[in-house]
């Protein structure tokens, strides 16, 4: 069977959870479409994010990666279009403050996603799931393993699905903050798996 790595991002700045970390090992271990799920937590960290993710690529050569982020505030699923060759974010949880960094000095200016994400978003909105599609995955790390993995595909020359998708906040971070827009896990979860089955 295919496999599918799906990767989420261990909690940041003041949020005390992150939902993708609780998805991604919920749904390690599953079959969803023609996939074999494995999952794995990335750390909030500028230099350590995607050197894990791409080891990760090395060491179990997945048919398709997605990394998944929280972006708190938004209230759609947001599959991600474009990743960009900066680091200029707010600080990582080793307190890493990079200002107008490129991810690769030299590297492209962006990277377009891999994955299906017109079709994801289609599938989320005939479920009755909000979603769109996002231009910009910020500056932050989500960016950065996007722009990374993408970057290092392009590299090996693979037409390869692999790509970022944000989420919303959950509740229990809405419980935390009561402005932001927030969503039960169970219906993130059940938005990434219809994103999944788009995958082939
Ligand atoms: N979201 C952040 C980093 C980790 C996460 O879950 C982002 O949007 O960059």
């Amino acid at each position: 069977m295919k496999k599918l790595l799906l990767t989420g991002f261990e909690p940041f700045l003041d949020h005390k959870m992150n939902p993708t970390e609780m998805i991604v090992k919920e749904l390690d271990g599953k079959t969803i479409g023609a996939f074999e799920i494995i999952g794995h937590v990335l750390p909030v960290d500028y230099e350590q994010a995607s050197p894990k993710l791409l080891n990760l690529v090395d060491e179990l050569e997945p048919d398709a990666v997605i990394a998944l982020g929280l972006a708190a505030g938004r209230n759609k699923i947001t599959p991600e279009r474009v990743a960009i060759n900066v680091n200029d974010g707010v600080k990582d949880n080793s307190g890493r403050v990079p200002v107008d960094q490129p991810i690769i000095e030299g590297g492209p200016a962006a990277y377009f996603s891999m994955l299906p994400i017109r079709e994801m978003v289609n599938a989320l909105l005939e479920e009755g799931i909000p979603a769109e599609i996002s231009n910009t995955a910020g500056t932050y790390l989500c960016n950065n393993v996007m722009y990374s993995v993408l970057h290092e595909l392009e590299k090996r020359g693979g037409e390869f699905p692999a790509g970022f998708i944000h989420v919303p906040a959950s509740f229990e971070l809405g419980t935390q903050d009561g402005r932001l827009s927030c969503w039960p896990l169970k219906t993130i979860q059940e938005a990434v798996e219809v994103c999944i089955r788009m995958v082939n």
